[in-house]
């Protein structure tokens, strides 16, 4: 198993469209091992293999409690969106930023798991809410992107004079 890096916004590879995986083999459960790791260690709820620079359709997923349940979605697709909630979300690839993103309440989800077997799940609440914040990721877009114009350029000021403290 090996961490993997994690790109930051702006960085424009954030914003490729992932391409389907038409092969679930070895080295598509190895990265899945991989991008597991990253998302413990980091540590987040959500990973999206574009956010470490593999832009494949694969997502890895842990909102339990006790971090024992991670769920993998390869080339997952949302069947059908209810609802709407509004949710603080952070995301690995923005450090220190937080805002409240509006999304479905409930989405029903199809994917493939680890052995290339098809399954569909019915998310609501915060795991719903990071289904569609890795699928975004998936399509190339960022939480901030849901946001103002205003605060996205705030947001990215601040990004900034981050990376110049810590250059
Ligand atoms: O760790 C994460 N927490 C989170 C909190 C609220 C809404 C979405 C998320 S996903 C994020 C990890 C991440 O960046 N996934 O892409
Ligand atoms: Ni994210």
């Amino acid at each position: 198993m090996a961490l993997l890096p994690i790109l930051r916004f702006p960085d424009p590879r954030l914003h490729r469209k992932a391409t389907p995986v038409d092969l679930v083999d070895d080295s598509v459960r190895r990265l899945i091992a991989d991008m597991a790791e990253t998302m413990y260690e980091a540590p987040g709820i959500g990973l999206a293999a574009t956010q470490v620079d593999v832009h494949k359709r694969i997502i890895v997923i842990d909102v339990s409690e006790d971090k024992s349940k991670l769920l993998t979605f390869i080339n997952p697709e949302i069947l059908e969106r209810s609802g709407e909630q509004v949710c603080e979300e952070g995301c690995l690839s923005v450090p220190g930023i937080y805002e409240k993103v509006s999304r479905s309440e409930r989405v029903r989800v199809r994917a493939l798991d680890p052995q290339g077997k098809s399954f569909t799940l019915e998310a609501e609440g915060l795991l719903a809410v990071c289904v569609q914040h890795e699928i975004d990721h998936l399509e190339g877009k960022v939480f901030v992107e849901h946001l103002s114009q205003l605060k996205q350029g705030r947001i990215r000021a601040k990004l900034a004079k981050q990376a110049r403290i810590t250059a």
